[in-house]
């Protein structure tokens, strides 16, 4: 047990396979709504911190985006961003989809994280899509790695087993003071998150190549005399023939994204919100470092 006077903090990554679960596993592990989560891989493209107190522990978990091979600079920025973050961490969690199990991207990130001689705790996700007695063999097979110091069966999206998990990663932090302020529960800004629950709310309407080839800023948020905010967003997309989709039939579809991810909003922030979203064609906005710096991600010259 850590002892009452010493305050412990540190970082915990959590990494995988693209769709393993990593941002469920975050918001369970929080408590809070704090990073995107959709059925469509390659969802989260920055880093999320989302803070958790055990006690006299404060634990800044990081979400990642999920490692595959990259293709797009955006592709090698986003695995880039987690593979940095896997080296900045005290501990790791490398998130597997069970039902998936020891395929080859899971070996590929077993080998990266071979290769940067780190140990990692082993967190099989979505247990409850498995029978009970497929998950013993699956854990032999992973360990025979011998990269784990702990291995938890889990199921991000029910919370089963994700307490233990929290507990275990909690008398794993190093002492030290505490990062953030006790009520703080993530470091992205009012403006970053309300433009990843609008990217939410397009990577579950929009399909195929759309959700990949759009990004979504605030432009403007303005506070109002009613305690409520205006905020005015873009939504970047690479070709003037992607711009009726986004729309649909008498903007329907735009429409319908609008009011989900204001919904949203309203009950992050706890307050009203107008929301106004604004398409935009721009072809090169995977080559534009800024957007890359709206993310907080490495903008490549290659
Ligand atoms: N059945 C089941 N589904 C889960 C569980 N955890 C996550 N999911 C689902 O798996 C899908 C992917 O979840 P995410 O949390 O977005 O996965 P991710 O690893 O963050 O994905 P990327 O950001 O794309 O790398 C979503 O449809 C989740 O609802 C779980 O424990 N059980
Ligand atoms: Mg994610």
């Amino acid at each position: 047990m850590n002892s009452e006077n010493v305050t412990h903090c540190g970082f915990v990554a959590l990494i995988g396979p693209a769709n393993a679960g990593k941002s469920t596993l975050l918001n369970s592990l929080t408590g809070e709504k704090l990073s995107i989560v959709t059925h469509k891989a390659q969802t989260t493209r920055m880093r999320v911190r989302g803070i958790a107190l055990v006690e006299n522990t404060q634990i800044v978990f990081v979400d990642t985006p999920g490692i595959f091979k990259p293709q797009r600079r955006l592709d090698r920025a986003m695995v880039q961003a987690a593979w940095e973050s896997m080296q900045e961490a005290d501990s790791v969690v490398l998130v597997i989809d069970a039902a998936r199990g020891l395929n080859e991207d899971a070996k590929a990130i077993m080998e990266g994280l071979q290769r940067a001689k780190r140990s990692a705790v082993l967190a099989l996700n979505k247990i409850d899509l498995l029978p009970r007695e497929n998950l013993l063999p699956l854990t032999n097979t992973f360990n025979e790695s011998g990269l784990f110091t702990r291995t938890f069966l889990i199921s991000a999206r029910s919370g089963d087993g994700v307490e233990d998990l929290r507990a275990f990663l909690a008398h794993a932090m190093p002492s030290g003071a505490w990062l953030y302020p006790e009520d703080q529960l993530s470091d992205l800004t009012e403006r970053l998150m309300a433009s990843e629950i609008t990217r939410e709310k397009i990577f579950l309407r929009l399909h195929e190549e759309l959700p990949y080839d759009s990004t979504v800023e605030t432009e403007a948020w303005k506070e109002l005399k009613d305690g409520g905010a205006r905020v005015d967003q873009i939504i970047y997309i690479r070709r003037a023939s992607q711009k009726p989709i986004v729309l649909g039939k008498g903007g329907q579809t735009l429409k319908q994204i609008g009011e989900a991810a204001r919904l949203e909003m309203q009950k992050s922030f706890g307050r009203r919100i107008h929301l106004f979203l604004h398409v935009k064609v721009n072809e090169k906005w995977l080559d534009e470092p800024a957007r890359y710096r709206m993310m907080g991600l490495q903008f490549d010259q290659k």
